[in-house]
């Protein structure tokens, strides 16, 4: 029997041999991310572990995904179930700078163990044709007549899905299909795309036209960890693949690594089939997948968020008074103005996510335990292990989608837009879309019931 976390395990590996294959220079950027590690493990020690095991680190990968329909999303969210994940936030991309005609969520193990054994996740987006921001009543008639008349993910597929889903496992055999299934419905597709049904969507958005132009889905793009995205960012330059311009995220400094920091290499040009008005199939090219890379921090609690959030919005501000300065310069010493510069600090200032373990041998002092977790800290009463970061960041996501495409797209804000939040996805997808900041407020509290003196 495979149990789930073997099958989300090797899901995840196969998932990044097949992506290897079709886009080389994620391949590359696999082989780079690992030279980093090595070399960061073999610096730092056990200090590189910190934020997790080299084995989970190296076998760490998210996925991004991006499909049409509440029906296609149910869908998916089996798929995941079987493999144990489950839906985490509430993305809310159609306000970004960019036009994103799409709301998400990341599917990912929630429990402790689960992300320990293998944390893979995938950022899944839905197109939402309702917003008439960006669909007027006839484009938006065509896309779900289009929507509705395919069909993703075969049904064997789905029932191999909710069997490993109920039963928590597979038989060998039929791990083998699911598996087989599952990564053959995440490939490129070699189908014929209907140019001028795409172009017409193009106009709107590009990722319109990624979700809404072709009769299959695709992965977008497979993201490894890496341990020093700074040092990988210039490997990879120096290898010849164009990164786009920035790092999203915190900036490099000095202090605790918190959040997410991700880049990744622009989209390719990659040949695709097309069908022309005339009916002739050509090749043409599209541009859509890509690689990415992240280095992944400390959760932060809401109060640490909302730092954050002000701290990006700063960075912008000073930017734009001071173009000619370098924007990672001025976010630094914006950091350094405001950012604890130690875990100790981020944690008594209640801006990080810790789990709490009392200190067995601290030396007798004749002291009481006092109240505060920063005096406890600080006398040596416990100690503070930091909670990763497993989810994303709207501003990067927006960053990374805008930054790989070439079109801004199009948003008409004279328009009403369709109000969606968490409640309205968990209804779409028929499961709760669980709050990220729950989950690790349940994790820090859970340590310290146990563990306090
Ligand atoms: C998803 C972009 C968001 C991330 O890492 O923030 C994302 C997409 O391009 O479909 O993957
Ligand atoms: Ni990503």
């Amino acid at each position: 029997m495979t149990p789930q976390w073997q099958l989300r395990a090797a899901f995840a590996a196969q998932l990044s041999e097949m992506y290897g294959r079709e886009v080389p220079a994620y391949a590359t950027l696999v082989d780079v991310a690992r030279e980093v590690n090595e070399e960061v493990l073999a610096a730092r020690g056990d200090d590189a572990e910190r934020l997790g095991s080299i084995g989970r680190v190296t076998a760490e990968r998210h996925g991004a995904i991006r499909v049409g329909t509440p029906r296609e999303l149910r869908q998916v969210a089996r798929i995941f179930g079987a493999l144990g994940m489950h839906p985490v936030g509430f993305y809310d991309l159609r306000e970004a700078t960019a036009a994103l005609p799409v709301v998400s969520t990341a599917f990912r193990p929630v429990d402790d163990e689960e992300l320990a054994r293998n944390p893979f996740r995938v950022f899944t987006s839905l197109l939402t044709p309702a917003d008439q921001r960006f669909f007027d009543a006839d484009l938006r008639a065509r896309l779900e007549t289009f929507l509705a008349g395919r069909e993703l993910f075969p049904p064997e597929l789905l029932a191999l899905a909710d069997r490993a889903e109920s039963d928590g496992e597979l038989p060998e055999g039929d791990a083998e299909r699911f598996l087989r299934l599952a990564v053959q419905a995440f490939e490129l597709s070699t189908e014929p795309v209907d140019q001028a049904w795409y172009r017409t969507l193009e106009r709107v958005s590009a990722v319109a036209a990624d979700i809404g132009g072709v009769r299959s889905t695709h992965l977008n793009h497979l993201t490894p960890r890496v341990l020093d995205i700074d040092e990988l960012y210039r490997r990879m330059t120096a290898r010849g693949v164009e990164m786009i311009d920035t790092i999203q995220g915190p900036p490099a400094w000095d202090g605790p690594d918190v959040l997410l920091r991700q880049t990744s290499f622009r989209a390719l040009d990659e040949p695709r089939a097309m069908r022309t008005p005339d009916g002739t199939v050509v090749t043409g090219a599209l541009r859509v997948r890509f690689g990415e890379v992240e280095a992944r921090g400390i959760a932060l609690t809401r109060e640490g968020r909302a730092r954050y959030d002000h701290l990006l919005a700063l960075v912008d501000r000073e930017a734009a008074v001071a173009p000619e300065r370098d924007r990672s310069d001025i976010a630094r010493a914006v950091w350094t103005g405001h950012m604890p510069p130690t875990e100790e600090e981020l944690a008594a200032q209640g801006l990080g996510f810790f789990t709490y373990h009392a200190v067995p041998d601290r030396p007798l002092d004749g002291r009481r335990p006092p109240s505060d977790i920063g005096d406890l800290l600080a006398q040596g009463w416990v100690r503070a292990e930091p909670i990763v970061y497993e989810d994303f960041l709207p501003a990067s996501a927006a960053g990374i989608f805008r930054s790989n495409l070439s079109d801004e797209g199009r948003r008409d804000d004279d328009r009403e837009g369709a109000a969606y939040d968490a409640a309205w996805l968990s209804g779409a997808i028929g499961r709760d879309v669980l709050d990220p900041f729950d989950l690790y407020e349940q994790q820090q509290h859970d340590s310290l019931a146990q563990g306090a003196p």
